[in-house]
């Protein structure tokens, strides 16, 4: 269900240009944003540098809100940071994972914790790594509450991605368009990993189906709510490049990606073949 008619202070213009100031100022919506049940799922693997900091973060913007940290048994000590915030604060929650590790798999074990444990309408996802400001929150908060999915874009009107290198934006590109045209996804930001869900479709989705691990995960579950019909808002954030730790990115997860889009192809022709 969503209303197209804008509802209050985070409506923003078409033309807005590419902004370099985020609007979580606003006082009235921030307070709104602070009366909701919300849970931010944050995956990590080895984010000893920004774990604090995102933390700290997000709860300066929204002190009520869970946090559910799911480390992939990081060899850099980022869990046992995470159970040190744990135990100072009791909104935190941490998952330590064994076994297969892999960004999508986290994501699913922290959406089925929150389902389970607690009893937040809105649920988060996020990177620990300080690219996604917390100080967006509010606003994905504000069209949360008439859309299924809220998924932020670097790449629609008022979007930027600060001190990104050439290499690679050149293959964000590369699979942006290669993503839309080839799936139909119509998203300008397929890849994204910092999105909003209302309760009802995580419950609704059977997240052991996904079969994604890496960052293919994100095109897979943005697939699985637009093939349910649910209703999708893209809204403009502001993207900056890890500053501490290191990219997990791989030949291996670019591949699974790849495989992903063909996979969503053959699954549309044999849907129309029958
Ligand atoms: N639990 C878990 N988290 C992961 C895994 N791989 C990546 N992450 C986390 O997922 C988020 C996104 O990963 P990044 O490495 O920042 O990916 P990216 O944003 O494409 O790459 P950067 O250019 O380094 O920012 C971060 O919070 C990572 O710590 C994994 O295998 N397991
Ligand atoms: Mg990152």
């Amino acid at each position: 269900m969503h209303s197209e008619t804008p509802t209050a202070c985070y409506d923003i213009p078409a033309d807005r240009p590419g902004r370099g100031e985020l609007p979580a100022e606003d006082g009235a919506c921030l307070m709104e944003a602070r009366k909701t049940r919300t849970a931010v799922v944050i995956p990590t693997y080895n984010e000893k540098d920004n774990i604090k900091k995102i933390t700290a973060a997000i709860f300066g913007v929204l002190p009520q809100a869970h946090i559910v940290i799911v480390d992939d048994a990081s060899g850099d000590g980022t869990g046992a940071i995470a159970e040190r915030l744990k135990d100072k604060n009791a909104r935190i929650h941490v998952i330590h994972r064994k076994g297969e590790r892999g960004l999508g798999l986290a994501y699913i074990d922290g959406f089925k914790f929150v389902l389970e444990h607690l009893d937040s309408d809105y649920i988060f996802e996020m990177d620990a790594d300080l690219s996604h400001d917390p100080r967006h929150l509010p606003e994905f908060l504000h069209y949360a509450r008439d859309y299924d999915m809220v998924t932020g874009s670097r790449f629609i009107n008022g979007g930027t991605v600060q001190k990104r290198s050439l290499w690679r934006a050149t293959i964000s590109r590369i699979a942006r368009w290669s993503v839309n045209i080839l799936t139909g996804m119509e998203l300008t930001d397929v890849t994204t990993g910092f999105k909003c869900f209302q309760r009802p479709l995580l419950e609704a989705i059977d997240l052991d189906e996904i079969r994604s691990k890496g960052y293919a995960f994100q095109i897979e579950l943005s697939r699985i709510a637009k093939d349910r019909g649910s209703s999708i808002k893209e809204m403009p954030i502001i993207f900056t490049e890890r500053r501490a730790g290191h990219s997990k990115m791989s030949a291996q997860i670019i591949l699974e990606a790849v495989f992903l889009v063909f996979r969503i192809i053959t699954q549309k022709l044999l849907n129309r073949g029958a």
